[in-house]
């Protein structure tokens, strides 16, 4: 019996994954979503709790994709090997237990927001090839109780078979993947802008090496998202629908949507999950329709600062966040953005359009893959980060970053500088600080502001004298308010308190 149980188990983890992949193939072609391995991770990132998932973006950052995938991949490659040995008590049990298997992964994607009329087919496709190669290669590869049965297959033939299921896996999900990536990403023709921006002040940028760019590059801005695939919207298919409590509602097209005038704004976005000094946070020169423009077209008569209507907003893929009505009606110029840095929004950053709320953390006011707004009350409705427990007032935190010289460098002695980012959306930023070990404050040079909800560059001149030394960095805001020296974790309304930093400074 128990030489019996390795090559048991060996066969049901490839024949699972030969259905997997087989899968994989057959989503790239009708929905990629519907992919088992993907629907599965988006199911699981939703069910995660909050405290989780902090810990998984805190612990591994934006690798907290693959590594999901990767204990998705584990759990059921372990079913599937328990499906393999089970298969040598009882051939009924076994399939039942991977029909199971295939059965939650057609649930997942049927369930998913996005899921199309195929989104079915895939798991089917997993349990039909799974069910048969298990059958097949159990035949092949595991050895025959008694004596009396069929003659055992020698070694090299039982090797052969699980090698070239191994195979046959590897190609079909690989041809799978290729389609999936390969998918050419739809692109418009932006239109010129009603009231364009003239082009940025130089002394927004100091020209300093290791500060941030005043401008982030899409290829480099931050991607945070809930979608294991960033969804690969056809605009020719995509409508903005603005309904709720508005007298009438109304969709756009596209066309439409590009037809409507526009105009660019340069804002900082950042992430509510940024702990202090992270990454998760850069600058653009968006394109788009104000918000207000939307509303008023749409006949909204409310009071504009009523604190409990909110605007839900939802995305292709089903994610919702609700942004307080009022700031996307006042004079701080929320955006529906089709437009990052003079090119269309690239796909991981909302194509064809996303929200851009000044002011707001992301999770509260930058929904991507936008295409419905409604306006409702806030005791009516909630929405994905809300039902987590995240604040529901998303303000962002005023915030000073160090970014040069880079944290637990050894660097050269003499005349050099401490420089980075500053930035408090809204309120802007008058003045940053610099303490160098226990020594005093003093004050940075700011580069010029481009627009409040701008972050700011700044630097401070420094000796640097051999040895090890700490810097702190604090900010105060443009109401002359200093940020808060108590510090706070991201969750639940974004992380306080101010950047330190430290250098060794060589001989
Ligand atoms: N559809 C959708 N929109 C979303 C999210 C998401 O998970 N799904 N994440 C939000 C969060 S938490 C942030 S911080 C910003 C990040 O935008 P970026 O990836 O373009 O930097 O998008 C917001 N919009
Ligand atoms: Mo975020």
């Amino acid at each position: 019996m128990n030489s019996r149980i390795a090559p048991a188990a060996a066969c049901g983890i490839l024949a699972a994954t030969l259905g997997t992949a087989a899968a994989h193939l057959v989503a790239a072609v009708v929905s990629p979503p519907s992919s088992p391995v993907l629907a599965i991770g988006s199911q699981v990132i939703d069910a995660t709790p909050t405290p989780v998932k902090e810990w998984a973006v805190g612990t591994f950052g934006t690798a907290d994709k693959p590594i999901l995938i990767g204990s998705v991949a584990v759990v059921s490659l372990l079913l599937a090997a328990i499906a393999g040995v089970v298969r040598l008590r009882s051939r009924l049990l076994s399939t039942g237990l991977l029909i199971l298997l295939t059965a939650l992964a057609g649930a997942a994607a049927v369930l998913r927001p996005s899921a199309g009329s195929l989104a079915w087919l895939p798991a089917l496709v997993a349990a039909v090839v799974g069910v048969l190669a298990l059958d097949w290669l159990i035949s092949r590869v595991v050895p025959s109780e008694s004596a009396h049965s069929r003659p055992d297959q020698p070694t090299r033939r039982r090797l052969f078979a699980l090698g070239g299921t191994g195979a046959a896996a590897l190609a079909l999900g690989g041809a799978g993947q290729g389609l999936i990536s390969r998918t050419k990403p739809a692109t418009l023709t932006l239109p010129t802008p009603a009231e364009p921006l003239p082009p940025l002040a130089k002394g927004v940028s100091l020209g300093k090496e290791g500060i941030s760019p005043f401008i982030t590059p899409n290829t480099e801005f931050y991607r945070i998202d809930t979608a294991l695939l960033a969804p690969n919207v056809d605009p020719s298919d995509w409508t903005l629908t603005i309904d709720g409590d508005v007298p009438q509602g109304f969709s756009l097209s596209i066309d439409e949507l590009l037809g409507l005038p526009m105009v660019e704004r340069d804002i900082t976005l950042n992430c509510v999950s940024n702990e202090v000094g992270g990454a998760y946070i850069g600058s653009a020169r968006w394109l788009g329709v104000p918000t207000r423009e939307l509303f008023a077209r749409a006949g909204l008569d409310t009071d504009p600062k009523n604190p409990d209507l909110q605007v839900l907003s939802t995305s292709t893929e089903g994610m919702t966040i609700s942004t307080p009505l009022s700031a996307l009606l006042d004079d701080r110029d929320a955006l529906v953005a089709v437009g990052m840095n003079g090119e269309p929004l690239p796909r991981e950053h909302g194509f064809p359009a996303r929200l851009v709320t000044p002011g707001l953390y992301g999770f509260v006011g930058a929904t991507k893959w936008l295409t419905r707004m409604t306006v409702t009350r806030y005791d009516a409705a909630s929405a994905y980060w809300t039902d987590r427990e995240w604040a529901i007032d998303g303000r962002v935190q005023t915030q000073a970053r160090i970014d040069t010289p880079r944290a637990l460098r050894r660097i050269a002695p003499g005349r050099t500088f401490i420089g980075g980012v500053a930035w408090a959306q809204r309120r802007g930023i008058s003045k940053v600080e610099v303490r160098v070990d226990d020594g005093p404050w003093q004050r940075a040079t700011l580069g010029a502001e481009a627009d409040v909800d701008c972050w700011r560059q700044w630097f401070l001149p420094w000796d640097a004298t051999p040895g090890r030394h700490d810097f702190t960095v604090r900010a105060t805001d443009g109401d002359g308010e200093l940020q808060t020296k108590e510090t706070a974790p991201p969750f639940p309304s974004g992380a306080t308190g101010w950047h330190t930093s430290a250098v060794t400074v060589t001989d």
